[in-house]
């Protein structure tokens, strides 16, 4: 009879490619040798090193799945996940940043542009050299991208671009923004625009003193009349079905990444629970250390057979957005349950950064809310099994 594996039990590794676990220990590796030190200081100091993103670029790990011509890796959607949960495992602030320069900012210029636009850009986003963000929420549109306000208006050789995005994961230090405005040339419609650093009306301040996400910068795009040449258009897209082309993409990955956070939560709580004695005993004695530490990996085994299954589907060119919308919600929501009860099951040391999962907890309370909300993800399902919109 075979062991069970408390780390593995359903030998998702078995599962992989020999390139796939070469790609997920190339990336466990890094973020253990490289990110791992440096987090607990970043989060602190509310402080995003930009040298994540060369080193990133340096080992391919941006663009995964973009081809080799462009500079990406030519890697497919299973891989691009391992290292989204190898990220994550250290803090979702650097999956973020990774995640946003691959789905939301390489996909849309590979997918929707020009044999121009992805030579100019494509090379240096997926060596680091570049940093991009992604411009859809709007201080009055969140959940309901649909109501924003920004508008492109037509002018000689390009368009006008006036209003403001918020939340904006790395834009205070981006150098590409690629942000979605409604076009008046195009019937209001929505398009995508590539914006670049230094561009008159454009600027992006940083949001300061947030709660979650501290390893990673966030801020607003503010553009006041901001002129833009026709070529940063992307042509081949309009209405949201372009930005959730993305989405569909970064979420995904998420779903994979949030299981990582999970999987260094339940890790902690394991190992915590067996050192530390209490009436004479180590807490993994105790009858409900062990349940919770059961529901953890339970919740950890389902999630990432999950994740594969979606992965493999994409890899296979099966995209069925509703897919991603269930294994993006109930992964974020028992990766931030796990990170609660671990904080829990550390008692008075899990609120301090030396443990992590406070960290963890935190920056998944973020995780569940952006690209889409737990709540709202379900009402995605719920308009597929009824058939009626109750958004
Ligand atoms: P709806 O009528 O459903 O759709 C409008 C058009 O879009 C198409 N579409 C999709 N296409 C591809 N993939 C999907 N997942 C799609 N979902 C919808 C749809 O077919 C339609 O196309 P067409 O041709 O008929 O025009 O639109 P709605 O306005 O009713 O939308 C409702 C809802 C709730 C589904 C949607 O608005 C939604 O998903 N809201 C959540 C917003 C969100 O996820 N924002 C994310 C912002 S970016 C971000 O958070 C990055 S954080 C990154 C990080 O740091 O890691
Ligand atoms: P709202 O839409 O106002 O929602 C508030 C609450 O109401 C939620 O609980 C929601 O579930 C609920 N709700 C909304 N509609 C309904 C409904 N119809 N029925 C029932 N309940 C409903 N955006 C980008 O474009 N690019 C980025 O890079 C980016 N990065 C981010 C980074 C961070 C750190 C954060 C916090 C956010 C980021 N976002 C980004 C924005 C993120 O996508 C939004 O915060 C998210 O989509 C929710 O929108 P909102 O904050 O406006 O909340």
């Amino acid at each position: 009879m075979l062991q069970f594996d408390w780390a593995d039990p359903f030998d998702l590794s078995a599962q992989l490619s020999d390139e796939e676990r070469m790609v997920r220990d190339t990336a466990a590796a890094y973020a253990q040798e490289k990110l791992q030190p440096r987090v607990t200081k970043a989060y602190l100091q509310e402080d995003f090193d930009r040298d994540i993103i060369h080193e990133m670029g340096a080992l391919g790990l941006l663009g995964a799945t973009i081809p080799t011509q462009y500079g990406g890796a030519g890697l497919n959607y299973v891989s691009y996940g391992l290292v989204a949960r190898e990220v994550e495992r250290v803090d979702s602030g650097y999956r973020s940043a990774m995640s946003v320069q691959s789905s939301l900012v390489m996909h849309p210029i590979h997918a929707y542009g020009t044999e121009e636009q992805r030579n100019k850009y494509l090379p240096k986003l997926a060596a680091g050299e570049w940093l991009g963000c992604f411009g859809l929420t709007e201080p009055d549109a969140g959940s309901d991208p649909g109501s924003m306000r920004t508008r492109a208006q037509k002018i000689d050789g390009g368009y006008r671009l006036s209003g403001a995005k918020m939340w904006i994961t790395n834009s205070p230090m981006a150098d590409i923004f690629v942000v979605w405005a409604k076009s008046d040339s195009h019937d209001g419609k929505i398009k995508g625009f590539i914006l670049e650093k230094g561009m008159t009306g454009l600027s992006a301040p940083k949001i300061k003193e947030k709660l979650s996400l501290r390893a990673s910068i966030t801020g607003e795009i503010v553009m006041d009349n901001v002129e833009v040449p026709e070529e940063n258009l992307l042509p081949d897209v309009s209405g949201l079905k372009g930005p959730f082309g993305c989405l569909n993409r970064a979420r995904y990955g998420i779903a994979w990444g949030s299981m990582g956070a999970a999987e260094a939560c339940y890790d902690a709580a394991r190992r915590y629970t067996l050192e530390r004695q209490q009436f004479g005993r180590p807490l993994a004695a105790t009858q409900l250390v062990q349940m919770k530490l059961a529901n953890m990996i339970t919740e950890i085994t389902l999630g990432l057979q999950a994740a594969l299954r979606v992965g493999r589907r994409l890899d296979e060119g099966e995209m069925i957005p509703e897919t991603i919308s269930l294994i993006k919600r109930n992964n974020c929501g028992k990766a931030l349950d796990i990170a609660r009860i671990a904080r829990d099951m550390h008692g008075g040391n899990g609120i301090s950064a030396e443990f992590h999962v406070m960290r963890h907890a935190a920056n998944l309370e973020t995780v569940n809310t952006y690209e889409g909300t737990h709540d709202v993800h379900g009402l995605i399902l719920g308009r597929a099994i009824t058939g009626i919109p109750a958004f």
